[in-house]
């Protein structure tokens, strides 16, 4: 029985990657110190886990900013505007970041991006054209083959499979509408072949064709596009053995593309589907062998080493240890790199944690006792005491935090007026311009601001001389905002590292790591809390710091919290409960915040869900479950404020088309929305299903340093004033301004505000 994982994460322990690539780009360090670092990470990766024993251990799941984008890359996908950046390495950077400098007049928008199935992951979203070609470009998966194999390990190359490739790309804006990329797969296919036979001959056993999109509800054009590609690359004449990798869900009925296409092995996601493993133990045809994802590769919890060793031990008994491989459930992309290196976590959370490195010997101690009926051993042992004493540890449970989820009302998820009413009484109190405009709520954490809290937090700076420090920013920040002449202000979370980090730390039922970093997109990470018991709120969270920008000005300020969904999604979460009685939890925490601020005074309050359509499970029959319990999370956390209180929500990174009913349903007055990264494409929606309430569609792409002009704002606006009432529109930016420079936001946030002077005066007129 083989022991393998599927993809390891890239970023490095220290985040050697992070800085070297932001190092890269800011012109402090060459290419080469860039190239070198990221050599040294694959390697001190595959040493680990060779040393650890695994027998099949992937290469080319590394990535300077993406896979995704890396394979497009591979196949030629480059679009026209890039091609004339002549060196490898700018136009890989050009195509995820953008270029533009002003002095010789060059202006390159970058690539979408948008999220990883129901990751926190960005990929970057291949664009293609009508008529594209596609030409293999082998010279970074060749030179990282071989440095694999200069180490003495039998490297797996993985590959984003042609089928995911091609449904998660799009066609560029030029191409007609109605094309479906599927109808590019007969040109992709022989490029495949192509790259298959060349790893074949590189001495390459095994390829890992990775294709989670199995994992969806297949409409016919999908389900075509998987029986011809993986029956044309199974018949390829030289191509080393495939595995098939389908992950995040079931394969359910999809099961019979992939043991009826000759390719030579599957792995399945039994983590997320278990029920799986019985299905495909009847179905696998002989010869094809199975590898078992048991090991969480999507959370931090130690694995149930015992129930993971009984599906083994199943699949070894139907199949004969052979045809078994043993796996990660998905890539270790979305976990951190290993626990040992926590030196704070209270020993015992962290005795019932586990992080990569921990998996990869999680992987190997179950295939090594996939012969054994009942296996033995201390690690055995332990894993199963940790995981007794976790299911009864006192942490864990907090009674009244029970009692007071068992007592939540549907009255409780109810505002007292229809969102008419309210608004009318809101149009009274606040009294705005038509076409008012915000920002999203974060300003950029500058040096100071990260310099200050790191002070604060090793004790050099005490807590009063860091209150003083944030409401210093606060002023300024607010000061600048009047200055810009934005109608509706925030106080710019400077007390914040990570939204869902701070509110994490705010709340009890949280622990924190000090290095448990997981990439976001490119050079950028996230440390996702660990919730692993009961949520209450010990404290109010923001109210000080909400409460004194108010204070500064007699315009709006809004209050700002991160909604149940996405503290949720974000975090790392207990498997002991539904996650749905989690999230009802964090409402009920939220809920107090809002009430506390709306008695400070504080009268709009913004309470975001970024996250609530990734969160939503690939296949189609489990989304009303889900959607249920999520609006009614948001509702729950938002509804006990007065008719006169305003409350916003904030969307974006994902597209909310097939989702609409459901924003709807939260009843937000005010939703902002990202848009104009994806070009508008949000008003297609509102176009054909209508949107009841007050929206702001993001006409600032904050995720490029480019300072966008008033004119293209304007036309932004204008189109959305054709499909939205005018008076029912907000103008803000795509997101929040955090990663961005004050310089080039206040030039950007000047323009944003004159393209809504220039609307307001066409528009007011009517
Ligand atoms: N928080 C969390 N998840 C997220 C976002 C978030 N997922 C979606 C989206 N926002 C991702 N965007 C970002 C933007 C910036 C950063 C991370 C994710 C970022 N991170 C710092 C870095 O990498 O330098 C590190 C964090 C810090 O210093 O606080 O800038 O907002 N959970
Ligand atoms: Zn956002």
């Amino acid at each position: 029985t083989l022991a393998t994982v599927l993809g390891h994460p890239r970023i490095g322990i220290a985040r050697e990657l992070k800085k070297s690539l932001e190092a890269y780009w800011g012109g402090a360090t060459p290419a080469e110190s860039l190239l070198a670092t990221a050599q040294e990470i694959r390697t001190r990766h595959w040493s680990m886990m060779k040393e650890a024993g695994l027998d099949q251990i992937p290469c080319n799941d590394f990535s300077l900013y993406d896979h995704m984008l890396d394979m497009a890359v591979t196949v030629g996908a480059i679009p026209p505007r890039f091609r004339k950046i002549a060196d490898p390495l700018n136009r890989y950077f050009a195509m995820a970041r953008g270029v533009q400098d002003r002095g010789a007049g060059i202006d390159l928008s970058p690539l979408e991006m948008t999220k990883w199935f129901d990751t926190n992951y960005h990929y970057i979203v291949p664009e293609l054209s009508a008529d594209q070609a596609f030409v293999l470009d082998p010279a970074r998966i060749a030179a990282e083959l071989a440095e694999a194999q200069a180490l003495g390990i039998t490297p797996r190359p993985v590959l984003p499979g042609p089928v995911t490739f091609l449904k998660l790309s799009k066609f560029a804006d030029d191409v007609p509408s109605g094309k479906d990329t599927l109808s590019l797969l007969p040109r992709l296919l022989p490029v495949y072949e192509e790259l298959l036979a060349l790893l074949s001959g590189h001495g390459v056993t095994c390829v890992q064709i990775d294709e989670p999109c199995l994992c969806f509800d297949l409409d016919p054009a999908l389900e075509e596009a998987y029986r011809v590609a993986l029956s044309q690359l199974g018949r390829a004449a030289r191509r080393p053995s495939l595995l098939v990798a389908a992950y995040f869900g079931t394969i359910g009925d999809n099961l019979r593309l992939v043991t009826g296409s000759g390719c030579e092995a599957l792995h399945l996601d039994l983590v997320r589907a278990p029920a799986d493993l019985d299905a495909v133990l009847t179905a696998l045809p002989a010869g094809m062998k199975l590898s078992l994802g048991v090991v969480d590769g999507r959370n931090v919890w130690r694995a149930d080493l015992a129930e993971a060793h009984r599906m083994v031990r199943r699949a070894v008994t139907a199949l004969g240890s052979e045809r078994v491989m043993v796996a990660t459930s998905c890539s270790l992309l979305h976990v951190p790199v290993d626990l040992d290196a926590e030196k704070r976590l209270d020993p015992e959370l962290k005795s019932w944690m586990a992080f990569a490195a921990q998996k990869v010997a999680e992987v190997r101690l179950l295939a090594d006792a996939a012969e054994q009926d009942e296996p033995q051993g201390a690690e055995f042992e332990q894993a199963g005491a940790a995981l007794a004493r976790r299911r009864t540890a006192a942490t864990v449970t907090n009674p009244a935090v029970r009692r007071r989820a068992e007592q939540v009302t549907d009255a409780m998820t109810r505002r007292g007026a229809s969102f008419g009413e309210r608004s009318a009484r809101q149009k009274l109190r606040f009294g705005l311009p038509l076409l008012p405009t915000t920002t999203i709520g974060s300003f950029p954490q500058s040096r100071e601001v990260r310099e200050a809290r790191s002070k604060w937090r090793s004790g050099s700076l005490d807590g009063e001389g860091y209150q003083d420090f944030l409401r210093a920013e606060i002023r300024r920040c607010i000061e600048m905002q009047e200055k810009l002449g934005l109608d509706v202000l925030v106080h710019g979370e400077f007390e914040r590292t990570d939204m869902v980090e701070y509110f994490g730390e705010q709340l009890e039922g949280f622990a924190f790591t000090q290095n448990g970093w997981v990439q976001s997109y490119g050079s950028r990470c996230v440390k996702p809390p660990v919730l692993y018991g009961d949520v209450s709120r010990p404290r109010q969270m923001t109210v000080q710091w909400s409460g004194y920008a108010q204070s500064l000005s007699k315009r709006p300020v809004k209050g700002m919290l991160t909604g149940p969904v996405t503290i949720l999604q974000w975090s790392f979460v207990r498997n002991d409960q539904p996650r749905s009685e989690t999230c009802r939890q964090i409402a009920l925490a939220l809920r107090d915040e809002v009430a506390d601020l709306e008695q400070a005074g504080v009268a709009m309050i913004q309470v975001d869900e970024p996250a609530i359509r990734e969160g939503l499970p690939l296949r189609r029959r489990d989304w009303g479950g889900y959607l249920d319990w999520a609006v009614g999370a948001f509702r729950l956390a938002t509804a006990g404020v007065s008719d006169e209180t305003q409350i916003h929500t904030h969307m974006c990174y994902s597209e909310f088309g097939d989702i609409l009913p459901s924003i709807v349903a939260m009843d937000a007055d005010v939703l902002s929305i990202e848009s104009s990264r994806s070009r508008m494409e949000p008003l297609e929606h509102f176009r054909q299903h209508g949107y009841p309430n007050d929206v702001g569609p993001g006409i600032y792409d904050i995720h490029s340093p480019r300072i966008p002009t008033v004119e293209e704002m304007a036309a932004l606006l204008e189109l959305a004033a054709r499909v939205l009432p005018v008076e029912r529109l907000w103008v803000n930016p795509d997101c929040g301004l955090k990663t961005r420079g004050w310089p080039e936001i206040e030039s950007s946030l000047a323009n944003m505000v004159q393209a809504a002077a220039k609307l307001r005066s066409t528009y007011s007129g009517r």
